[in-house]
């Protein structure tokens, strides 16, 4: 009988199996394999030994989870300030590992929403779920219903105040923003799924900037409302080709311009990768 992994420390593995927790070790060979079991795996236990890893649904490096079905991007519109470039990386990142998105924008209670409803409104259209918080709580628990999610964004957007925010027994560390810095200090460390509403969510530690491992055609794709639009050439990645469809909707104002600037930011990211 396959038990999940719901937490790792130091190679000691936590797996819940008929609802019990049972403190495991991997086989040795594993190590010899290259396999290590991680969180979110599904896995087949023999006196509290880990004998096989299941096939993975998802394979996240960073967080380092497993079959993970959904990914809240957590956004703050203020402290830190709202960093679409972030947003936009986060996202495509995510299509590439084509998993779910949720978007959920923070510290509404610190500032005037309706600045930003506009950048809102235009995420909410192009088919991503949009939640703000404080507020969204009921909704979100129902977007964990089935599903292993986890929280991704900046450090100090309040990823572990909002885990924190669905159960009252769930006490992730949260931390104060450097008041110099504007940013959070890497509370959050390890990784440990979280049941809550018939799902399971993990907390993880804030980041700085993620390479993006693709190639500009993939990333192209990424952007869903560019990759609904017809160019004149179908390979055309937007940039100096004639007949874009983008670029004129961009001009239009029909693309958020900031998009489509984060989109370049992204291509010479790419490019510049591949040379060195
Ligand atoms: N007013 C207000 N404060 C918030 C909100 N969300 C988070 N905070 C505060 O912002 C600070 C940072 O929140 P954390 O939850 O620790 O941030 P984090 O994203 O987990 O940061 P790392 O673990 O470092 O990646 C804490 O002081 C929280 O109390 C919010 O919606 N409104
Ligand atoms: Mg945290
Ligand atoms: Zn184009």
């Amino acid at each position: 009988m396959a038990g999940l992994i719901i937490k790792a420390v130091s190679g000691v593995y936590d797996v819940l199996i008929n609802g019990q927790t049972i403190v495991c070790k991997p086989l040795g060979v594993f190590r010899h394999q290259e396999k290590k079991p991680k969180v979110g795996d599904l896995v087949e236990i023999e006196n509290q030994t880990i004998v096989e890893i299941l096939p993975r649904i998802s394979d996240l490096q960073r967080p380092f989870i497993s079959n993970v079905t959904k990914v809240f991007i957590i956004t703050s519109l203020v402290e830190p300030d709202l960093n679409l470039n972030l947003l936009d990386r986060l996202i495509s990142l995510v299509e590439w590992e084509n998993l779910k998105i949720v978007l959920v924008f923070t510290k509404k209670d610190k500032t005037d929403v309706s600045l930003y409803q506009s950048v809102l409104t235009y995420y909410q259209n192009l088919g991503y779920p949009v939640y703000l918080m404080p507020g969204a709580e009921e909704p979100l628990l129902d977007e964990i219903k089935d599903q292993i999610c986890v929280v991704a964004g900046q450090s100090g957007v309040g990823k572990s105040h909002l885990i924190n925010s669905l159960h009252p027994l769930f006490t992730q560390k949260t931390g104060e923003i450097s008041k110099a810095l504007g940013r959070g200090k890497h509370t959050t460390r390890h990784i440990e799924l979280l049941s809550v509403a018939g799902g399971w969510i993990a907390d993880t530690p804030g980041f700085g900037i993620l390479d993006l491992k693709m190639d500009v055609a993939s990333l192209s794709h990424t952007f869903r409302e560019f990759f609904a639009c017809k160019c004149r050439f179908p390979r055309c990645y937007h940039l100096a080709e004639p007949g874009c469809a983008v670029k004129e909707k961009v001009k239009n104002k029909e693309i958020l311009k900031s998009r489509y600037q984060n989109y370049l930011g992204f291509v010479k990211e790419i490019q510049y990768q591949k040379k060195y």
